[in-house]
């Protein structure tokens, strides 16, 4: 029997991944969700609702190393100790192509920077998004595509990734190639810079319609300026409508 600890921070993720468990339908596995202490949509679920399923990976590693036999990490807001991540194989299911798309939002800086972006299950060492390389694959990236429309396609190539790789991650059977040397990592800190427009800065076409589809995300008000008369935010998203088709951001 072996005891499987999944970390997740995203409710997407989380019903597909069930789904998943459930079709492959494996007696030998038992999967124990936790998430982190951020509150986010997947606190409201059924599984998690009032059932404190919050795991400090700081406070709880003794624990985790006694009890789990591997550790999996889904979009999980926490950075696991090197105690952690030396101690237990801790995989980590990423939002992005290793290592072009290291840290956060990795689609938002594809489309600002010009990148490729994909999706990579790894394997977890003492730096973010960092550790040998189980699968990842590249996904294609529109000249319409928004941060929302391309983060769709990247996560559900995670899963195609996790379906196709799920028996060796498992059992323990997959090999790993090194990340490249160099790629990028891009912050928070990075994402926040982003969000003013300054209304004097010149700039082409191309760069400012690419900065605004990449922080056009559903109903996140991101890119913002201020009004001088009334002194309110104006939050700014785009709709881009490629030809012959239908409306879909
Ligand atoms: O779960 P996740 O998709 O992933 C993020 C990081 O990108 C990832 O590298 C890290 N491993 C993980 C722990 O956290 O993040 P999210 O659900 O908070 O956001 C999903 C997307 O939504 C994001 O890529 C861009 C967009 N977004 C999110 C927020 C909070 C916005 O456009 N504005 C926002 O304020």
């Amino acid at each position: 029997m072996k005891r499987i600890l999944v970390i997740i921070d995203n409710l997407q993720q989380y019903e597909k991944i069930q789904s998943l468990i459930h079709r492959k339908n494996y007696t030998n596995l038992i999967f124990d969700f936790y998430h982190s202490n951020v509150p986010t949509a997947i606190w409201e679920h059924a599984d998690f609702k009032n059932q404190n399923k919050i795991l400090d990976v700081n406070q709880k590693t003794e624990w985790i190393l006694e009890n789990f036999d591997m550790v999996v990490s889904v979009h999980c807001y926490q950075f696991f100790p090197a105690k952690l991540v030396k101690g237990i194989r801790c995989i980590n299911i990423h939002p992005g192509y290793n290592p072009v798309n290291r840290g956060w939002y990795p689609q938002v800086f594809a489309i600002i920077k010009d990148l490729q972006i994909g999706a990579t299950i790894h394997e977890m060492d003492e730096k973010l998004d960092n550790g040998p390389i189980i699968s990842r694959k590249f996904v294609k990236k529109f000249a319409w595509d928004t941060s929302l429309t391309l983060y769709n396609r990247v996560l559900d190539t995670e899963m195609e990734l996790l379906e196709k790789n799920f028996d060796s991650i498992f059992n323990g059977t997959y090999s790993t190639e090194k990340p490249e040397i160099g790629g990028n990592f891009f912050s928070k800190r990075d994402f926040k810079d982003l969000l003013e427009i300054d209304m004097d800065q010149s700039d082409t076409y191309r760069n400012m319609i690419n900065r605004i589809r990449a922080l056009t995300h559903g109903g996140y008000k991101n890119l913002y300026f201020t009004d001088p008369d009334s002194g309110k935010k104006v939050y700014v998203n785009l709709s881009l409508i490629p030809e012959n088709e239908k409306e879909k951001n």
